[in-house]
């Protein structure tokens, strides 16, 4: 640079200081792109391209067919399995295991881990009768006479994700056809709405299936009611559909609605079970049936206009709180899917890399919202009875994962379905406690439940993880900890005790007076002795570290809460006797108590890595020693993986301050996946397919999640004590900006860049606490004023 740039950058600096001086707080305008996903046919695969609708309740697929349409859908809490007249379903535990929990633990001490890793299997883990799964409903099937694909023009299928509607449109003989989806949460209500720009009039079959086997389809005039029993357990379903023509006529046959001659349909469907998040019966005592008729009733009186604009309300409000450009967007001239394909040679495309954010906020808005259970491993969206893994709540990454985002992303609507999951697992789970660890007080969970509190380790060598009581208390009181909300804390301290009764009753001492977890698996990892592979051992590094983040978030609860002064003092004395963290023979991070680590172990789970993300425990900064350690074991484990392994491993490397390796993760998560492709547990099979969904593969909601929370990381962290601003910044995004994300204590922060450099930070302080923030090199530490927004520049000076 020679010395008349260095002028030129001098005046221009002196006149953004004038600017700023004359203008101060005067934000610049930043554009808020808007995102949908587009494809220019319809949908044939349900899981790679149909187009996901849902509001916590009722989860929709929309597949867009010309001349036949298919709506699949299902409502959340349809689960087989559970309490049911002549099972003996007690959450999975068995008589007896607590007998021989001291002999297990005794071989592990004796170092025979072999055969204490039988006794475990033969003896200690749960029962499988009755975890059932979650079910799919059924399909709604409409065939548009004299549409078809052929006679038709500038098909164009959406999913606009700002508004929470699916449309489709073409045209056919000068006349565009225009219909819309959305699944209302104000309403409760499937609404779908079929139009043209002319009037003219057309017809219409309607029909309603379901995969199920013991059921009743009535077709009435504008209505349809579906009943039925779930096979194994009898539990009750209803749906019950109905139709709003404009002119026209509809009439009923034994298996279809004819709607003929209308200018405008409307068809609005729900669905309901009478089931309750309420241990151990799980019942409303509702009638499923009359819970559709009421809320059709509520409806009645409302029009399309009506029913949409409520449902816009709701939804863009929450959706438009976050904003976020990443690069222009040079491509709009490609649909989605052509999109991903392109990206699969540039691995750079801001815009995508955005729509994918926002599309991840969109898919946990629309599977979890009060009242219902927490979104599942497929978010809502279930069109089987025999889904992946039971379409359960795997709790060694999967569930937890699920809501990585929901404050960070300011999507706290969608928050409580997993705190009231908590509640009932801790009423549920002390049965586990009792039973397979002769405990009297506090709860345990293990590696998967499902909706009727299943508890009890798992039936394989993957199945005991009774430490996932404290990965949900984290949960608790990261809320806690976004929100500021003392009467949250208050509600959610009781679990968070429970949890941390447990362990205070669990730890095993070891020769060395060390405490660890005894029998203990890290998920769902393990390592050979000899000729025999271990996977259930003891002393495992992800144990270890959960337990030290639940004793400390209880401690600093109770504190607050100003009760436990005792169990505080308990909880500090075994936090001196446990050791989270060591380093290995290769530099690495251990994963187990003994150095049993392979540099060229790829597994998916990289759970020793707990300390740098979700916890707290590592980081460059402040033990840059440890933060080391585990850049080894990534470098180990490498940057593919399922789906989710690699959304986690975004967030890994945006612990790690390296925003270029996050956004390696960031391409590799688009890696395109085939629908065709099997299930695969491997390095090389995760990825998006065209729908955006992520691929495990197969379908598996957690990586899409995963991805917004890596972003978030990538752009804000705040789990420090510090509002850390663009920590890992990509060179790929060398200029944009995002607004509205979440910071721990009660902040807002927008952050606006422009050649990699921060240009213009925005803090609104929600609670009025004090204020440090970190930039590069730079911290600065003030008081906030509540409801006060904060400006500052790249060197962090106010505004
Ligand atoms: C865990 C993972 C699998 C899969 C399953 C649902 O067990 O190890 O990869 O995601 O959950």
């Amino acid at each position: 640079m020679n010395t008349s740039d260095f002028k030129k950058i001098k005046v221009l600096m002196l006149l953004i200081i004038v600017v700023s001086a004359c203008e101060p707080h005067k934000e610049p305008q930043l554009d808020q792109p808007s995102y949908s996903l587009w494809y220019s046919s319809a949908a044939q695969d349900w899981q790679a391209e149909a187009l996901p609708i849902g509001n916590g309740h009722i989860g929709a697929m929309v597949f867009g067919g010309v001349a036949n349409e298919r709506i699949q859908f299902t409502e959340k809490t349809l689960w087989s399995g559970g309490p049911a007249e002549g099972s003996e379903y007690r959450g999975g535990v068995r008589e007896g295991a607590g007998a021989v929990l001291p002999k297990i633990r005794q071989l592990y001490a004796e170092g025979k881990e072999c055969e204490a890793q039988q006794l475990t299997l033969d003896q200690f883990t749960g029962l499988k009768e009755g975890f059932g799964a979650n079910q799919g409903l059924g399909d709604i099937l409409i065939h548009f006479p004299g549409h078809d694909s052929v006679s038709v023009a500038n098909y164009r299928r959406e999913l606009d994700l700002e508004n929470g509607i699916a449309r489709v449109q073409y045209t056919k003989d000068g006349v565009t056809h225009q219909r819309e989806y959305f699944c209302s949460y104000p309403d409760k209500l499937l609404v779908m709405h079929f139009s043209n720009d002319k009037q003219l009039q057309f017809d219409l079959e309607l029909k309603l299936s379901t995969i199920h086997q013991n059921f009743q389809i009535q077709y009435a005039e504008g209505s349809i009611i579906l009943t039925g029993n779930l096979q194994d357990n009898n539990r009750p379903f209803a749906a019950k559909l109905r139709v709003k023509a404009s002119q026209g006529t509809i009439s009923a046959t034994d298996s279809s609605l004819q709607i003929a001659s209308a200018e405008d349909i409307t068809i609005e469907l729900t669905a309901a079970t009478d089931y309750a998040i309420d241990y151990p019966e799980y019942k409303s005592g509702e009638v499923p049936l009359d819970i559709c008729q009421n809320t059709l009733a509520k409806a009645r009186e409302k029009n399309f206009e009506d029913l949409k604009q409520a449902h816009i309300a709701d939804f863009s409000d929450i959706m438009k709180r976050v904003s976020i450009k990443l690069g222009e967007d040079t491509l709009q001239q490609l649909a989605t899917d052509q999109r991903l394909a392109a990206y699969q040679h540039s691995r750079n495309d801001p815009y995508l890399e955005g729509l994918l954010f926002q599309f991840g906020r969109y898919l946990l808005l629309s599977a979890s919202r009060e009242n219902s259970l927490p979104a599942h491993l497929q978010g809502i969206w279930n069109h089987s009875l025999h889904p992946p893994w039971n379409a359960d709540y795997h709790l060694n990454i999967n569930l937890q994962m699920n809501y990585w985002p929901v404050e960070v992303a300011n999507l706290g609507e969608a928050y409580m379905p997993l705190h009231y999951l908590a509640e009932s697992l801790s009423k549920a789970g002390r049965e586990t406690a009792r039973v397979h660890y002769n405990t009297k007080q506090g709860w345990s969970v293990n590696w998967a439940t499902n909706a009727w509190g299943f508890t009890a380790p798992g039936w394989g060598e993957w199945g005991l993880f009774p430490a996932a009581n404290a990965w949900l208390c984290l949960h608790l009181y990261e809320h806690f900890l976004f929100t500021g909300d003392m009467s949250y804390l208050k509600k959610a301290y009781p679990i968070m005790k429970g949890a941390a009764e447990f362990w205070l009753q669990n730890m095993v001492e070891t020769p060395e007076g060390e405490l660890i977890t005894s029998p203990a698996n890290s998920p769902e990892n393990g390592y050979k002795v000899d000729d025999c592979v271990i996977q259930i051992t003891n002393g495992t590094s992800m144990d270890i570290q959960l337990i030290h983040n639940l004793y400390s978030n209880c401690m600093a609860a109770a504190r607050l809460l100003g009760v436990d002064q005792e169990m505080i003092a308990q909880m500090e004395s075994q936090l001196k006797k446990i050791n989270p963290l060591r380093i290995g023979q290769h530099g690495q991070l251990q994963e187990w108590i003994n150095d049993h680590d392979r540099p060229d172990d790829q597994h998916r789970h990289v759970s020793h890595l707990f300390a740098l993300h979700p916890g707290s425990q590592i980081s460059p900064i402040y033990t840059p020693e440890y933060a080391e350690a585990a850049r080894t074991t990534l470098q180990h484990r490498g940057d593919l993986g399922t789906g989710w392994a690699r959304a986690w491993k975004i967030n890994f490397w945006a612990r790690l301050l390296d925003g270029n390796h996050a956004h390696e993760l960031v391409a590799n998560h688009l890696n395109m996946v085939d629908p065709s492709q099997e299930a695969n547990y491997g390095p090389g099979g995760g990825g998006t397919y065209s729908n955006l969904l992520c691929a495990h593969p197969p379908f598996q909601i957690d990586g899409n999640l995963g991805y917004t929370a890596g972003l978030c990381e990538m752009l804000l962290q705040s789990h420090l004590g510090e509002i850390h601003v663009l920590p890992a910044l990509p060179d790929a995004w060398a200029s944009g900006h995002v607004s509205g994300l979440k910071a721990r204590g009660g902040f807002e922060v927008d952050i606006a860049w422009k050649n990699g450099t921060l240009t213009q930070l925005r803090v609104k302080s929600l609670l009025g606490k004090p204020l440090k923030i970190r930039y590069g090199e730079v911290l600065v530490e003030m008081n906030s004023d509540q409801d006060v927004n904060y400006l500052f520049d790249e060197a962090l000076e106010s505004l």
